[in-house]
């Protein structure tokens, strides 16, 4: 396992590149849901300068349907076994035993969208291995997430929560410098709720660890762009927010088209200084 932190490891801006393993994500129709084609995927974006690929058997967009631990297992290990030892990779779980497996074939962050939450036994194999992992903040649970996403104040109730699953990690022997946060652009909130997380996310970089910013695709740039009913947005959009959020202090961008975001934050960065 890499000892480095993760400012260390993942030096602003990095690029995570998607490589959903299923039939049913939003943001992809399920182009990578054969290993072939997942493995095809994730070794195009390292050469486009991904600086890890976050590979993921479950679907987590709104009204998705739990999948069993056996099918995750099938979708990924046959992708892990492949590319976890020759390409930087994270795995999208929120299963102990996926996550589990994984790490032991190579992975090095767990991206767990409970943060810890989902699976009691998570938290023991993410510090047990050493591994990197990001915390995602969710209100309620994919299934029902969209129905009424209420906050008295979006950006308070997110930091509040991230500092305390920050704190839980660190307690049960999750070094901090191997933890990344992530507001969970989508998860739970309206669309509102998700600019305005862009817009002050100065409040939550204060919690002093890095944080991963996931809205590539996401259906509120399909919205604001005049589509009420939009379930994805474009490349554009994408860029856009992705390099808003680099202005404002994120340190990761969770995207779909690696190139054109590494492009993009690499001008980005070039005028930042
Ligand atoms: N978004 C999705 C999945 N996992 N993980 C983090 N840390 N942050 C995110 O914003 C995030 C995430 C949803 O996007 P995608 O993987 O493209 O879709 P699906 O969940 O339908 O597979």
């Amino acid at each position: 396992m890499d000892a480095r932190s993760v400012t260390d490891r993942f030096p602003r801006p990095s690029v995570m590149g998607v490589v959903n393993v299923t039939p049913d994500s939003f943001s992809d129709g399920g182009v990578n849901f054969a290993a072939e084609e997942a493995i095809a995927t994730g070794r195009r974006m390292v050469a486009e300068g991904a600086a890890i690929v976050d590979v993921g058997g479950e679907s987590t967009r709104p009204g998705a349907a739990p999948v069993s631990l056996d099918e995750e297992l099938r979708r990924v290990v046959p992708v892990l076994e492949a590319v976890a030892h020759e390409l930087p990779v994270s795995i999208d779980t929120a299963k102990a035993e996926v996550a589990r497996r994984a790490l032991e074939l190579g992975a090095e962050l767990v991206n767990d969208v409970t943060a810890l939450r989902g699976d009691v036994a998570m938290a023991g194999v993410v510090a047990e291995a050493g591994a990197y992992v990001c915390l995602m903040h969710m209100q309620g649970e994919p299934r029902t997430m969209q129905a009424n996403p209420t906050y008295s104040d979006v950006v308070s109730e997110v930091r509040a929560f991230l500092e305390d699953r920050l704190r839980f990690a660190v307690s049960v022997g999750i070094a901090e410098e191997r933890i990344c946060l992530d507001p969970g652009i989508g998860f739970g909130k309206t669309v509102a709720h998700n600019f305005e997380l862009i817009r002050r996310l100065g409040e939550l970089t204060a919690l002093g660890r890095p944080l991963v910013v996931g809205f590539s695709r996401k259906s509120s740039l399909g919205r604001i762009l005049g589509d009420p009913n939009a379930t994805t947005g474009p490349l554009s959009a994408s860029i856009a927010a992705a390099v808003t959020a680099y202005e404002r202090g994120a340190t990761i961008l969770r995207v779909h088209d690696v190139r054109e975001h590494v492009e993009a934050l690499t001008a980005a960065r070039a005028v930042v200084g």
